[in-house]
């Protein structure tokens, strides 16, 4: 293919110049048919990372965990949960992604542990332990209470008594997830070592989970009633969070997690934050030059738009008050979905979702793809009695569940999707025997193809990745915008309208969200929730 070109911009890092994806490593390919993904797993599917044009994969927990939050409830930071595999696999899944082009970035479980790690079984013991302060320990409130009115994530309080000692422990999730004190540095300094040991075994970079959640209130305040709240929002949003959340002390924290990156010299490890917050808080996560934090921290405003606002207009203003916010220049970071929010063909539709990409992946800046995406796949139905992610089912109220997101890779039409020879711990999705890597890679026009032009089209142009963004005003419902460096200049244009539209665009039609236009030169109409990129005549 024409585009199948990697240019090197030499003064781009990688982490700027490549595509990440985002693999569950637990839904993506089982290798020992266990019906649970595996390393090994992903490791037979890294040529199909490879063809796709991402340059780096994410991998979500593989940890030991006794999986109460599949993975995010990590009980030894350095090592491999045997149904996920062993060091050695990861040590050679590290190589042969490396050796075909591809980063590997591992998941932070910074902000908790799961409550049978050491650390905590040794914490609770005893008021005087030398690891009580590991930990965040309250005495109880005014008749036996919670020390104040916390909420976790998953519903009811934040703290959960400890009978043995008496005292409560925070857990912002689970009470099988209690909360790091990192107020202690003996807990900064343990958690460097784990970033060094994954370093030490090829590890390319961090995504530090729950980011924003590091460090609470030290006076342990009550939090406010948040006055939007409304029916139908998640239980821990009927309070407002200043003392959970964003604390100032937490950008210390990834100032010294940034630091053991430095170490690295030329390696140029990347540090990536989870952080739900708006633009203006969100942006202090990249830390300053002088004491940086963050590459980049994700930015979730796609992920999280709802479908009935995702309109030109509120898609250009977005862009616009993202790029006012990084006042610095600092590097974008976007997201359209991940295994924690509604698939994006599920919010979207498959046209939406195609625009959606489209737009993804010629912003400026990195960005990340959730995997089964780029096949259109959308939210599995789940069974009410059969649940696997209770937690994310009682933050939700039932209305929905992150199995639905969860569900396994579709690779072919053979039984369970070719995920599994086993049973597959969460059903695949029934449209696998059309809607499969397969299937796709047969059909020219194929979302598959969409996503595999668009990442290769990138890679080939370095306009597209940290070239100048210009919104191009046009015609109401159409999102347009340049994109220049020197004598390279690209427009795109996508028509979130049910109307046709037309385009005047002096150029060739390089790619079209149903890659049917290729080619074409000139004016052009763009078809209701049609996307289009045009290569513009210098
Ligand atoms: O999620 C933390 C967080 O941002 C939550 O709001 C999350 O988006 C979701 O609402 C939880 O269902 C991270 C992980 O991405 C998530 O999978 C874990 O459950 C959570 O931390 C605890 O480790």
């Amino acid at each position: 293919m024409a585009e199948e070109t990697n240019f090197r911009a030499p003064e781009l890092p990688w982490w700027q110049r490549e595509a990440l994806y985002e693999v569950y490593p637990r839904s993506f390919q089982d290798s020992d048919g266990d019906g649970v993904g595996d390393l090994p797993g992903l490791l037979q599917r890294l040529d199909y990372l490879a063809w796709l044009g991402v340059g780096a994969v994410w991998i979500t927990p593989f940890y030991p965990s006794p999986n109460r939050d599949f993975g995010y409830d990590v009980s030894d930071y350095c090592a491999v949960d045997p149904s996920m595999g062993t060091l050695a696999d990861f040590h050679r899944l590290a190589e042969e992604a490396h050796r075909r082009g591809l980063r590997v970035v591992v998941d932070l479980v910074a902000n908790h542990t799961s409550s049978d790690h050491p650390w905590f079984v040794e914490s609770r013991k005893s008021r005087h332990s030398p690891r009580r302060d590991w930990y965040v320990w309250r005495d109880p409130g005014p008749r036996g209470s919670p020390p104040n009115n916390w909420l976790s994530f998953f519903g009811g309080p934040a703290w959960t008594l400890d009978p043995e000692t008496g005292q409560y422990y925070l857990h912002q999730f689970l009470p099988e997830q209690p909360d790091l004190n990192y107020r202690n540095p003996e807990v900064v300094r343990a958690m460097e070592d784990v970033i060094r040991f994954w370093l030490d075994r090829g590890a390319d970079g961090f995504r530090v989970d729950a980011a924003w959640l590091l460090v609470e209130d030290e006076h342990f305040r009550d939090e406010p009633p948040n006055p939007a709240w409304r029916p139908g929002m998640r239980e821990r949003d009927r309070l407002l969070h200043p003392y959970t959340e964003d604390h100032p002390d937490t950008h210390r924290v990834l100032r010294r997690f940034r630091a053991v990156l430095e170490e690295c010299g030329d390696r140029q490890p990347v540090l990536i934050g989870e952080v739900y917050l708006p633009f203006a808080q969100l942006v202090r996560y990249y830390g300053t030059r002088e004491e940086p934090e963050c590459h980049f921290p994700f930015n979730f405003a796609l992920v999280d738009l709802p479908a009935d606002r995702w309109s030109a207009a509120e898609l250009g203003a977005l862009v616009e008050a993202y790029d006012a916010a990084r006042a610095t220049g600092a590097w974008p970071g976007w997201v359209l979905g991940n295994h924690d929010r509604p698939r994006v063909a599920t919010r979207l539709g498959e046209d939406g979702s195609r625009l959606a990409h489209v737009l993804l992946l010629t912003l400026p800046g990195t960005p990340t793809l959730y995997y089964g995406d780029e096949l259109g796949m959308v939210d599995g139905a789940v069974d009410p009695h059969r649940v696997r992610d209770q937690a994310g089912f009682r933050e939700w109220g039932g209305r929905w569940c992150r199995d639905a997101a969860r569900t396994p890779m579709q690779w072919d039409a053979s039984p369970h999707a070719g995920f599994t020879t086993g049973e597959p711990w969460l059903p695949v999705h029934p449209d696998f025997p059309e809607r499969n890597v397969t299937a796709q890679e047969k059909d020219p026009r194929s979302f598959l193809h969409l996503v595999r032009r668009l990442l290769w089209l990138r890679r080939s142009h370095p306009a597209l990745v940290a070239g100048e963004f210009v919104l191009v005003e046009g015609e109401a419902g159409v999102l347009a915008y340049r994109r220049q460096q020197g004598r390279q200049a690209w427009l795109v244009a996508l028509n979130f309208s049910t109307r046709p539209v037309r385009l005047a665009a002096e150029g060739e039609v390089v790619l079209s969200t149903h890659l049917d236009r290729e080619g074409f030169e000139g004016n052009v109409e763009l078809r209701p929730r049609e996307g289009l990129v045009v290569r513009l005549r210098p």
